[in-house]
């Protein structure tokens, strides 16, 4: 079942998304060359704590960290480490969940790390229109093979690929709620938006094939070509007359 959000539970997702959003600002100076990723789930998640606030990815199905923290080849959830260091050309994907006054936020960004190949930035500017693109299909009545579509639309002409193994989802009092959102589809097919729903977007795109295998850690998820890979994820309103991004950061167009 799809929840419908009242306005009330909406005031409340539009917290958690701010915070969820304000954290991915509040790491930004850190995503430096020499930095662990270790230390960088640190500081999330003291910042997360210090606003009454806990991370929603720690023990979830038995995630050991806060964030998710996924470089260069890594598709997702990555695992911080002290050991993996970020150095300069990395790229480098910081994934945020906050659960505050029982409705969970969730958004990610993918940081460039010091000077970065044309190559890369293209591919991170891509998937960072693609999900644009996405989001302006988002409004009651239009569909979730609308979203996918968008997707392919922006993608597809450079060459990359899009992850199909990992999809966005519903949120709310859940972490992962109905429906999937698959960044794939057709026009005018599958489930149809109604007012009050509130999901993620979160395109994965891959310079090379779409493949991915886990490590043997049992989360981190590569490329099984081992080219690198770029993604950006908000949550998303359905408004009476389109969609409102609730983590939007400041950085952005509205
Ligand atoms: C059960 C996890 C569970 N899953 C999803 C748990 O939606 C997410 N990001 O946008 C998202 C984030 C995390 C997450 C963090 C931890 N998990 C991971 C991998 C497999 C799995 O299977
Ligand atoms: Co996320
Ligand atoms: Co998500």
């Amino acid at each position: 079942m799809i929840s419908i959000k009242s306005s009330r539970e909406i005031e409340l997702m539009r917290k958690t998304c701010k915070l969820a959003s304000s954290t991915l600002e509040f790491i930004e100076p850190y995503v430096k060359p020499g930095v662990s990723t270790e230390e960088l789930n640190k500081l999330c998640h003291e910042y997360i704590l210090d606003h009454g606030a806990y991370p929603s990815p720690l023990n979830y199905h038995g995630f050991p960290k806060s964030i998710c923290t996924s470089p260069n080849e890594v598709i997702c959830h990555g695992i911080p480490d002290k050991k993996v260091i970020i150095k300069d050309g990395d790229i480098l994907n910081i994934d945020v969940t906050t659960y505050l006054n029982k409705f969970h936020g969730d958004t990610n960004k993918t940081f460039f790390v010091g000077e970065v190949d044309p190559s890369i930035k293209k591919l991170v500017e891509v998937t960072y229109q693609s999900l644009r693109e996405a989001i302006k299909t988002v409004r009651p009545g239009s569909r979730l093979g609308d979203i996918g579509a968008a997707i392919q639309e922006v993608v597809e002409p450079h060459g990359y690929s899009i992850v199909e193994d990992y999809c966005g989802h519903g949120i709310g009092r859940e972490f992962h709620e109905e429906p999937q959102v698959v960044h794939v589809g057709e026009k005018g097919t599958g489930v149809e938006l109604k007012e009050g729903m509130t999901f993620t977007i979160e395109p994965m795109i891959n310079l090379g094939k779409k493949e991915g295998r886990i490590l043997k850690d049992g989360w981190t998820v590569i490329t099984k070509d081992k080219k690198w890979s770029a993604q950006f994820e908000h949550t998303i309103l359905v408004t009476k007359d389109g969609s409102e991004i609730l983590t939007l950061r400041k950085e952005e167009t509205p």
